[in-house]
């Protein structure tokens, strides 16, 4: 796994489970005998985007909620690629929602990793689109009002053949096998990945 990893140490907080995405998905690189070459990673903007640093692969490191379309993009231009954008709920679930539907509506053969830790953790934890009704954050000082958004069945109503799974990184296994199970389907992939910011999400256990 020396193989993946840059020089860079990860500035994630201690104990923040963005490690369990981080080595799940190193492991199921290597499982899966993907070649680096073949592979490209795009990343959202967030803490979790900020993977970007800490793996030495191809990679862009893109814009807050534009990461699924220039995964797209990139996989139109190079089918022969393997494309994975690594984000958070905010960034792929909020401002980039649009996209998400769109690739997934259109069936383009990428994988999408979502770390749900069902706020904006980099900006200090505010509420996201996932962010459960009535949970207290730093933008919702008395409760979110609305209900959250269901990935899973949003991906599905558009694209009953897309591959949609959602994974918690309290198991660390299932997120490693989910991860290869994403990468050997053919056609749109969202992995869900329920993910804890134990520095601003305690309060929603
Ligand atoms: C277009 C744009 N809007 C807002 C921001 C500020 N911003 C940076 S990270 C972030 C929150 C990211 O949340 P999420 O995508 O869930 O990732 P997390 O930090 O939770 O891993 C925001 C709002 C930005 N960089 N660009
Ligand atoms: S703020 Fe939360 S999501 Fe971000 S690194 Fe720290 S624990 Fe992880
Ligand atoms: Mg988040």
């Amino acid at each position: 796994m020396t193989d993946l990893k840059s020089k860079i140490v990860p500035t994630w907080c201690p104990g923040c489970q963005d490690f369990v995405i981080y080595a799940s998905l190193q492991q199921a690189i290597i499982n899966q005998k993907i070649d680096i070459k073949d592979l490209v990673i795009v990343y959202d903007i967030g803490c979790i985007g900020n993977m970007a640093d800490f793996l030495k692969v191809f990679g862009v490191h893109s814009l807050h909620g534009r990461s699924v379309p220039t995964a797209v993009g990139i996989k139109l231009a190079h089918p022969e690629l393997k494309v994975v954008v690594v984000g958070g709920d905010g960034g792929v679930y909020g401002e980039g929602l649009s996209h998400l539907i769109a690739a997934a509506r259109l069936n383009i053969d990428i994988t999408v990793l979502v770390a749900n830790n069902q706020l904006y953790s980099l900006t200090t934890g505010q509420t996201s689109p996932t962010t459960p009704k009535g949970a207290k954050t730093k933008s919702t000082p008395k409760g979110v009002e609305s209900v959250p958004i269901e990935p899973e069945g949003l991906i599905r109503a558009v694209n009953p053949t897309a591959w949609v799974k959602h994974v918690s990184c309290q198991k660390p296994p299932e997120v490693t096998e989910a991860i290869e199970a994403a990468l050997k389907h053919h056609g749109f992939d969202l992995l869900d990945i329920d993910q804890l910011c134990v520095s601003f999400g305690k309060q929603l256990l």
